[in-house]
């Protein structure tokens, strides 16, 4: 294929239909060739009304220049072919102008290209708003926290070279003038099993192999590192090319200069690779069992050397860092008991440290960049905020992880059927239109079966990590089965015959998401969820000197009081959901829904049955009929009367009767065929998107039309 111009010309609007309600006839073939036709001619957003369906490239664009940036700038969202870029400008318009709260939510399963759409989307509004120097740092530094919490959060994955491990909710706040002044990171529960383990052909998070490739030999040294990633047991990466080498080299750099950026000062920098460096020479510590002469079992340290160079790194007293690693206190009513791990449990508490060490870490990184993002000034803000959560995944063995991963997506979905296609239907009624119903599938009873008070799988964890006595995976599984068999979204080889299945593993159960039915082994579901520390490590953290630890293990101060059981990680991950939904609801929704094409994460292949799976579970299609069936465009009667009044010589320029009477006279005035809209009682609603840019031009023309004869009656009078 020729090389395709740049500019907006490569958004060619002229394959296919640009608007899937445009389609004719509507079917899923259709649809999907539609998309297939625009991805094959590397157009890659379409829409659907106002929602953007983008499918990954794969490759760069040149479609996303500041010259491309410049001819979206203030432009209607129907003006010119689709972009991420338009609705981020009709959000940006909306918060500004209208004074109206943003949210843009973004969605798909993962490596369909929500983080790079968030990123072109903060990259617009960063673009288009204001100046001067105190705006451009503010910028500067918001952007610049993507780079961080990548490095820190994101790692490779079967599905993703770039795979968020966390999810991300950020809030951009304007002052009354548009120009950003800060911003708020919220940051959702971090994969942190990766900090120990990895699948084959999946790496940790990225910053472990940033450093060791990226920072200077004597940084390296003052760090105890090696430059080889072979040297340390929980890195794990197949034989990397020295252009991998190379990116992590230069992405450390990158790393490293946008957190001077944001602000963090050069010893703060220091101790966060002291505390990652420190992760790193755990994980190589192994333990030889040993027999007590009282005959029960114990451990000693085999790799010392590292025990003594992490206690250099974070200022810890060496025996007592050895003896938290090798032995527990146990706590009875009159005394403290000290007793041996074994090699087993040491093996387990070691890597337990270090989870929490790097979680605990990138917790504390985002707060420290919200503290340099925050906005100090009182007074009112607008804010637009961008959600890139962790998309759906099925592996071939799925954890705890992608049960919390795949439950935000289906809250994700609630959100959009609540917003979309519910919300829709319903003000139909209110505004009494005329209107025939859309089916479509409600995935509320999958939120339920996993969140429900006392009854949801959450909360029958959390039943088994709090139950004294003989607590195990297999008995949460058999309390799953015997409560949820009779729901048809739940399958367990322990249901009766009718629901179960008998290809199901033993230690499995299978939920039938709105996005596919994942099997789930339960080992280490009760861990997991549990998240504890033995109060020993925790205690020596806390005793440590480095400038960080005190704050990252607060419950290791001996001073504390408090006996409470810390929330499980599920019951705080449903917490952070429904405070985001509810965050969610208030603002004004802006979707943009992406599509992974191929599984090879290759250009130029489309897969149909993938890229039909992922239409069909996003309800992409019902969303459409949902918008054909209704209207594209509704608007009070005053405010659209205000802005298309100068269309019809009757209601320009003032018009005195009521707001709904002076749009009926206007588009009378206009001789739109009467199909094309409708009267609510408090709206007016537009069919085709077509009509609105129809007044848009309308509009334009007249004003160049005004502003011709201002000039004339202005040259006449000097
Ligand atoms: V996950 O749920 O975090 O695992 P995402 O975020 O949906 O996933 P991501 O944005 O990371 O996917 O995209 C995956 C890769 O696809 C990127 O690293 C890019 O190499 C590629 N990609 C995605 N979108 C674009 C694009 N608009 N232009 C070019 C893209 N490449
Ligand atoms: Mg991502």
């Amino acid at each position: 294929m020729a090389a395709r111009p740049g500019g907006v010309e490569a958004l060619d609007n002229t394959v296919g239909v640009s608007d899937m309600c445009l389609l004719e006839p509507l079917s899923e073939e259709n649809f999907i060739y539609n998309l297939y036709e625009r991805y094959r001619h590397q157009i890659i957003y379409t829409y659907i009304g106002n929602v953007v369906v983008s499918v990954n490239p794969y490759q760069h664009l040149p479609i996303y220049s500041a010259s491309v940036i410049a001819q979206y700038r203030s432009r209607n969202i129907y003006e010119l072919p689709p972009h991420i870029y338009a609705i981020a400008d009709d959000a940006y318009r909306s918060m500004r102008d209208r004074n109206l709260d943003q949210c843009v939510i973004i969605s798909g399963e993962s490596g369909s290209g929500k983080t790079e759409a968030s990123k072109y989307l903060m990259q617009y509004v960063a673009a288009v708003s204001g100046k001067g120097a105190a705006v451009e740092r503010v910028k500067e530094q918001l952007l610049q926290s993507n780079p961080v919490l990548e490095a820190f959060g994101n790692a490779k994955t079967a599905r993703n070279d770039n795979s968020s491990r966390f999810g991300k909710y950020m809030d951009i706040e304007f002052n009354y003038k548009g120009d950003p002044i800060g911003g708020v990171i919220t940051n959702y529960l971090l994969e942190k099993s990766r900090v120990s383990t990895q699948m084959a052909g999946e790496r940790s998070f990225h910053i472990f192999y940033q450093l060791l490739k990226g920072a200077d030999i004597s940084f390296l040294k003052s760090l105890y590192l090696h430059r080889n990633t072979e040297h340390y047991c929980i890195l794990q990466q197949d034989n990397p090319t020295t252009e991998e080498d190379n990116i992590d080299h230069n992405n450390f750099w990158d790393t490293k200069e946008a957190m001077e950026v944001i602000g963090f000062q050069s010893a703060e920098i220091v101790a966060i690779f002291q505390l990652v460096a420190s992760v790193l020479k755990l994980g190589n510590i192994r333990f030889q069992h040993i027999s007590n002469i009282d005959g029960t079992d114990g451990c000693k340290i085999l790799d010392e050397e590292e025990v003594f160079e992490v206690c250099d790194l974070v200022g810890c007293d060496t025996e007592l860092l050895l003896q938290s690693l090798t032995q527990r206190t146990v706590e009875t009513y009159r005394e403290q008991v000290k007793t041996d791990l074994s090699s087993f449990e040491a093996c387990y508490a070691r890597d337990a440290l270090c989870k929490a060490l790097y979680s605990r870490l990138f917790t504390w990184l985002v707060q420290r960049i919200n503290e340099s993002i925050k906005v100090r000034k009182k007074g009112r803000r607008k804010v637009i905020g961008v959600l890139d959560i962790y998309g759906f995944e099925i592996f071939e063995a799925n954890s705890f992880e992608q049960f919390i991963i795949n439950y935000c997506n289906e809250k994700l979905q609630q959100i959009f059927i609540e917003l979309t296609l519910k919300e829709e239907q319903e003000e139909y009624i209110s505004e009494g239109i005329q209107w025939i119903n859309v089916e479509y599938f409600n995935n509320a009873v999958i939120c339920e079966l996993i969140e429900k008070n006392n009854e949801g799988i959450l909360a029958m964890l959390d039943e088994e990590c709090l139950r004294p006595g003989n607590v195990s995976d297999l008995t949460f599984l058999d309390k799953l089965d015997h409560f949820c068999c009779s729901h048809r979204h739940y399958q367990s080889r322990g249901c009766a015959k009718s629901r179960s299945d008998r290809t199901l593993p033993h230690d499995a159960f299978r939920l039938i998401h709105y996005a596919g039915a994942v099997t789930y082994q339960v080992e280490g579901f009760i861990d997991k969820n549990n998240d504890l520390l033995f109060r020993d490590l925790s205690r020596t953290m806390f005793e440590c000197q480095h400038p960080l630890l005190k704050t990252l293990f607060p419950e290791g101060n001996p001073l504390r009081t408090s006996r409470r059981r810390p929330a499980t990680a599920g019951s705080q991950f449903k917490a952070s959901v429904t405070e985001l939904m509810k965050n969610l609801q208030t603002k004004c929704p802006n979707y943009i829904r992406c599509i992974k094409p191929n599984e090879n994460k290759i250009p130029s292949e489309f897969d149909t049955e993938l890229v039909k799976h992922q239409v069909r579970y996003l309800g992409l299609l019902e969303n459409v009929r949902v918008r054909r069936a209704g209207y594209a465009y509704r608007q009070n009667y005053q405010q659209f009367l205000y802005r298309y009044k100068m269309l019809c010589v009757h209601t320009w320029p003032n018009w005195r009767g009521s707001g709904e009477k002076g749009v009926q006279t206007m588009l009378s005035y206009l001789r739109l065929n009467p199909d094309e809209y409708a009267f609510g009682a408090t709206k007016i609603f537009i069919r085709n998107p077509r009509t609105l840019f129809w007044f848009e031009e309308l509009r334009r023309h007249k004003l160049e039309d005004l502003a011709t004869l201002i000039q004339k009656i202005y040259r006449g009078w000097t």
